[in-house]
């Protein structure tokens, strides 16, 4: 399509410029970018979002996609699990023996036998087909990482009022961060609508421990102690509840058990969650405060207090507070499924999986909240507001990660004897990565659909070559969320690259699964779910993003809980036998809890503050990026480094009770005295693959490997780890021998 002719200092330069939109996937805030061809090569990228700028991210995508490291073609190990023995084989043959080699799991086995990790927002992109062909497979083991993000919360916002929610900067006069730390480069959109709130005078709180490009300019800033969000959530609803600062209405009207919040939160009086909390009082009754009464706030979510062994209740309190001030459909959003669009969920046709399976699903007993069984008393109120039966949440009806590695290690009430990571490095991005890496070691078969020679794909039998976003269409809308953004494919596949829903039509095919598999083409698929709107993904493309044709008003339509009102005393919770109210405990491991310990293991861990040039476990091999971040680093307090004998750039042990690994020291006085901070996705693709260098480097250097997955370091509800507080370490020097 010409778009028109530039025209510079006065001359007719006849370039046929071609600018097409995608969404950029380079990280998992989606911006939605505008892609500029001159004379047919790929020049640069406009923002669509807004016109302020973006991360730098997506424009190493000729590095990325051209990397001569990047897998474009099937490998087939033929030595033994991790001995790096590759052949390239062809498509056909690999898709035959992998077919061949399940079926005969599933014989020996059960189909429960196989399980599967991915990434739904910006690597699998599958429109559904991921989890129906292994629906149809037979087997409930769905995990992902996204639990750990959002996924959690998603539950907690649909216990409490039947959808996700999601904040409107744009509405915002006051605006509460815990921990998150949107900046130009992380989660850039988002940081852009933060400043757009605050340039409009909205006001800013921070929670959070150090100092950050955001507490230095906020309202308030208060510096909780590591992992006591939700004792200083509570405090805010008490408070809030105490100067009947709440909408008194509002809760009337909408919701149920209120009086039992207001005994539950009476627990934790002000002066009680300064205690907890470490910060002042006066300071925590302002905040709450001001949140309250600003006519308009909002809590935008982070995956700060998901990631604690309190992240149910921190989810819990953020709901309640939305809810009791207010503020839900205001500038908390509440979020439900485009009735206009094929739902992912009813592509998934979970209904085709029997009930005898789905509660086979791994770690229903001790976390059903996530699983098909916690959804039970929501199925009837999702049927009757939203018109679907098993309404998939973005990580709906999933088990429970450190259940399945459990079971592959042959320690659970079956085996798993196949996994499959498409689009996930699901050594790296789980806990307790010694259990995961024993749990893989003794599988019957690994199948890896990647990019890269990642450190899980070292494990694998069979690597599939997968398409780079930037190569595949993409209609972006799944049941959480209304809105549907779309993205025009920009290159063609390199090499034999394909999309996952390739990969999963030829398994389907050559597993008497065809029937279920009719699309030709991943492009066919977008079609198929644009079918009830009348326009092909053709007519569409060249809009970033489509909006439903009518919305949903929960409060003529009622909420899709099993009351039809806002839970604040959640029945599903009290149903699956866990505290209906949220609560704080304190973890397992701190300086209160387990002082003794705190003598060996001074410092109080935490995993976060993402690496700027990076994102998660991608982009090492990236040298442009690489070069801001070339080494995974512990921010350590100078008192802590001078007690422990260690200089800026030392690289040193970091030690837990569970395991220990290997980072640089970055001395800094932003961290709080008594603390570490521990990064998360280090590996070093420049190191040999293999078992030699810990699958170069994973074993040595990513946190996941003192990172226990045990039941007291995580959250009671859902299982979640803890990576924020609660755990103690020591740090060496890494010549020097652990006593
Ligand atoms: N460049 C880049 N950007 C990214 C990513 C990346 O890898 N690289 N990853 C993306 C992903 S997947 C995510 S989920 C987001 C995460 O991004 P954010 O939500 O912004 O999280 P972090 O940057 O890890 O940490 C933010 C702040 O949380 C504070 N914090 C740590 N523990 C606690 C605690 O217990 N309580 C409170 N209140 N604060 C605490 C830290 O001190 C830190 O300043 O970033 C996204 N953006
Ligand atoms: N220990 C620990 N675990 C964590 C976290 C942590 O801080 N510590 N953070 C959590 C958070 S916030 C998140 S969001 C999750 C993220 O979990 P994941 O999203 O699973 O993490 P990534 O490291 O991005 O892994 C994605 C993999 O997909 C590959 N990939 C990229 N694009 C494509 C594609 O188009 N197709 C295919 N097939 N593959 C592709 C990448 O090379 C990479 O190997 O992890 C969570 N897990
Ligand atoms: S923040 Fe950067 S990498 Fe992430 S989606 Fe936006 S532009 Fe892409
Ligand atoms: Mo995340």
């Amino acid at each position: 399509m010409l778009v028109g002719h530039d025209k510079q200092d006065g001359e007719s330069t006849d370039h046929n410029v071609v600018k097409k939109n995608i969404i950029c996937s380079s990280c998992d805030n989606n911006c939605l970018l505008e892609a500029e061809f001159v004379d047919g090569e790929l020049k640069t990228f406009h923002p669509l979002n807004g016109p302020r700028s973006f991360c730098e991210k997506p424009f190493f995508w000729k590095d990325y996609r051209h990397h001569p490291d990047r897998i474009l073609h099937p490998l087939k190990n033929v030595g033994k699990r991790g001995e790096q023995k590759w052949v390239q084989i062809s498509w056909d043959q690999a898709l035959d023996e992998i077919a061949e080699r399940l079926q005969k799991i599933i014989d020996k086995y059960g189909a429960e036998s196989v399980a599967y990790s991915t990434q739904p927002i910006n690597t699998g992109d599958d429109q559904g087909m991921l989890r129906r062909f292994f629906n149809l497979l037979g087997t409930p083991n769905y995990m992902t990482g996204m639990n750990m993000c959002f996924g959690n919360t998603i539950q907690v916002h649909r216990c409490t009022y039947g959808n996700n929610q999601l904040a409107d900067y744009s509405k915002a006069k006051c605006i509460v961060l815990l921990g998150h730390n949107p900046h130009r480069r992380n989660w850039a959109s988002e940081a852009n609508a933060l400043e757009d709130a605050l340039e409009r005078g909205a006001k800013l709180i921070v929670l959070d421990p150090r100092t950050s490009e955001n507490t230095r300019r906020a309202h308030l800033h208060l510096p909780l102690r590591y992992g006591t969000d939700a004792a200083m959530l509570l405090g805010f609803i008490n408070i809030i509840i105490e100067e009947e600062l709440y909408d008194k209405e509002f809760v009337d009207k909408y919701t149920v058990g209120f009086d039992q919040l207001r005994e539950r939160v009476k627990e934790y009086p002000v002066d009680k969650v300064a205690e907890i909390t470490g910060c002042d009082p006066d300071m925590i009754r302002q905040a709450a405060r001001m949140y309250a009464t600003s006519g308009g706030s909002i809590i935008p979510w982070g995956p700060i207090p998901d990631m604690q062994v309190n992240g149910t209740s921190a989810a819990r309190c953020t709901a309640i507070l939305i809810s009791i001030c207010g503020f839900l459909n205001k500038t908390e959003m509440l979020q439900y499924p485009d009735p206009d669009l094929v739902s992912c969920s009813v592509l998934e046709l979970h209904g085709m999986l029997p009930m005898e399976q789905k509660l086979k699903q791994l770690g229903t007993e001790k976390y059903p909240l996530l699983t098909y069984k916690g959804y039970e008393m929501l199925r009837e109120p999702n049927k009757k507001v939203f018109g679907k039966d098993w309404l998939n949440l973005f990580t709906s009806f999933m088990c429970n990660p450190a259940s399945v590695f459990e079971a592959m290690r042959g320690e659970g009430p079956y085996p798993v004897k196949a996994f499959f990571a498409l689009g996930s490095n699901a050594l790296m991005c789980y806990v307790n990565q010694r259990g995961a890496f024993k749990g893989l070691m003794n599988q019957d078969l690994i199948v890896v659909q990647d990019h890269w020679l990642t450190p899980t794909a070292q494990l694998a039998d069979y690597i599939l070559p997968s398409d780079y976003y930037m190569e595949r269409p993409a209609l972006r809308n799944q049941d959480h969320s209304p809105a549907m953004n779309l993205q025009q494919q920009l290159f063609e596949p390199l090499g034999e690259s394909r999309n996952m829903y390739d990969l999963l039509k030829g398994l389907a095919d050559r597993m008497g699964l065809e029937d279920y598999f009719p699309w030709k083409t991943f492009k066919d698929v977008l079609d198929y779910r644009l079918q009830k709107t009348g326009k092909t993904y053709n007519d569409l493309k060249n809009n970033p993003t489509v909006l439903p044709s009518r919305g949903y008003d929960p409060f003529t339509e009622g909420f899709a809980t099993p009351s039809g009102k806002i839970e604040l005393y959640s029945s599903v919770f009290e149903s699956l036998g866990l505290d209906p109210l949220p609560y704080y405990r304190e973890p397992a491991q701190t300086p209160i809890s387990n002082p003794e310990l705190a003598k060996e293991y001074p410092l109080t861990m935490f995993v976060g503050v993402r690496d700027k040039a990076l994102y998660l476990t991608n982009y090492r091999q990236i040298e442009g990026m690489r070069k801001h971040n070339p080494y995974p680093e512990a921010f350590v307090h100078p008192a802590d480094a001078a007690r422990a004998g260690v200089a800026d750039g030392d690289w040193i042990w970091v030690e837990t009770t569970h395991d220990r690994i290997m980072l640089k020291t970055l001395i800094d006085a932003e961290q709080p005295q008594g603390t570490i901070r521990i990064p998360h996705g280090w590996w070093m693709p420049e190191l040999e693959p293999g078992l030699k260098t810990g699958l170069s480097g994973a074993m040595l250097f990513n946190d996941a490997m003192i990172l226990p997955d045990d039941d007291w370091n995580t959250d009671r509800e859902q299982g979640i780890p803890n990576l924020r507080g609660g755990l103690l370490a020591k740090i060496y020097k890494a010549d020097q021998i652990s006593k």
